[in-house]
């Protein structure tokens, strides 16, 4: 009977059929807020089963792999180095939440829609020397990877030199140095400044938690970043807009 006097009155049809979109528009955001949170939650609680099912429940309801790990796992790593800071979580924790994470990355990872250049653009990438911190590190070049860049990953706790030798021997576009500790960021323009010399193709980035875009500016660098999606628009801009 409502489905006939529907089809009438094209007016009732027409007012139905948004309500309707509006309604699934509605359960999608709180369906992908819900999903996003549960990533987060479940990275923050180093819960690596729940991690996973939610990176599944993720690509499940359509949403992006890159929007995932940025607004879901990555915001999770964020929340656990601030409690960590409170003295809220302990080393412990921290590497179990590193886990988790790390395994949602696994999942997502594969969906991650890669962007291709020309010819790919070669990336430097490693923690300098006295620094053991990798997760961020890690999370910048999965992004770098995922835009087409080609990433030549040195590691954590990279000799000055061998940042330099990589650059050189491969030639490198970029070289990413990252640092969290304030006693190994010294490192940083020892390495720019001898890249300066050894080549004059690689543009310079630094970043970590450490990192402030005056200080990488003191230190000579090119280019700043706070994370790994600035860390790939600024390289884009750095290559493709010159210095
Ligand atoms: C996790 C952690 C650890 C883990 C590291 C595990 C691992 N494999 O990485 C463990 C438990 C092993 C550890 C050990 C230590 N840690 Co610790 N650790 C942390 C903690 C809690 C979180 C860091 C993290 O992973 N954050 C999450 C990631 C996603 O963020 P991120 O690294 O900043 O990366 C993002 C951006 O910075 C940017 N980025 C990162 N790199 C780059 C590079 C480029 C080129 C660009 C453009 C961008 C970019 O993009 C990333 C993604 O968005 C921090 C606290 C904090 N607030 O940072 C302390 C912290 C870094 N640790 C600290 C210390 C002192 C230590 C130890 C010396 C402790 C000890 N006494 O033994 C040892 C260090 C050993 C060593 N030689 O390195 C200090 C450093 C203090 C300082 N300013 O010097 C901090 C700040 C804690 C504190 N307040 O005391 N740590």
């Amino acid at each position: 009977m409502v489905i006939r006097e529907l089809f009438c009155y094209p007016k009732h049809l027409c007012n139905a059929l948004v309500y309707v979109i509006l309604r699934r528009i509605k359960k999608w955001f709180l369906e992908k807020s819900d999903i996003l949170k549960g990533l987060a939650d479940a990275t923050i609680a180093g819960d690596t089963e729940k991690a996973v099912e939610w990176a599944k429940k993720a690509l499940e309801a359509g949403i992006d792999a890159y929007e995932a790990i940025m607004d879901g796992c990555s915001v999770g790593m964020n929340v656990v180095s601030e409690k960590y800071e409170k003295g809220e979580m302990y080393v412990p924790e921290i590497l179990c939440s590193a886990e988790a994470m790390y395994a949602a990355l696994e999942v997502l990872r594969p969906h991650l829609k890669t962007a291709t250049m020309g010819v790919p653009k070669k990336v430097v990438l490693g923690v300098v020397r006295g620094d053991i911190h990798d997760i961020g590190k890690n999370l910048v070049k999965l992004m770098f990877d995922a835009a087409g860049f080609k990433v030549i990953d040195l590691g954590k706790d990279v000799p000055n030199e061998k940042f330099v030798e990589a650059a050189v021997k491969e030639g490198a576009d970029l070289v990413g140095l990252s640092a969290l500790m304030t006693t190994s960021m010294v490192n940083m323009p020892i390495v720019i400044n001898e890249l300066k010399k050894k080549s004059n193709k690689a543009v310079t980035m630094v970043g970590g938690g450490t990192l402030s875009p005056e200080l990488a500016e003191n230190y000579g660098a090119d280019g700043y970043a706070k994370d790994a999606a600035e860390a790939v628009k600024v390289a884009k801009a750095l290559l493709t807009g010159g210095k």
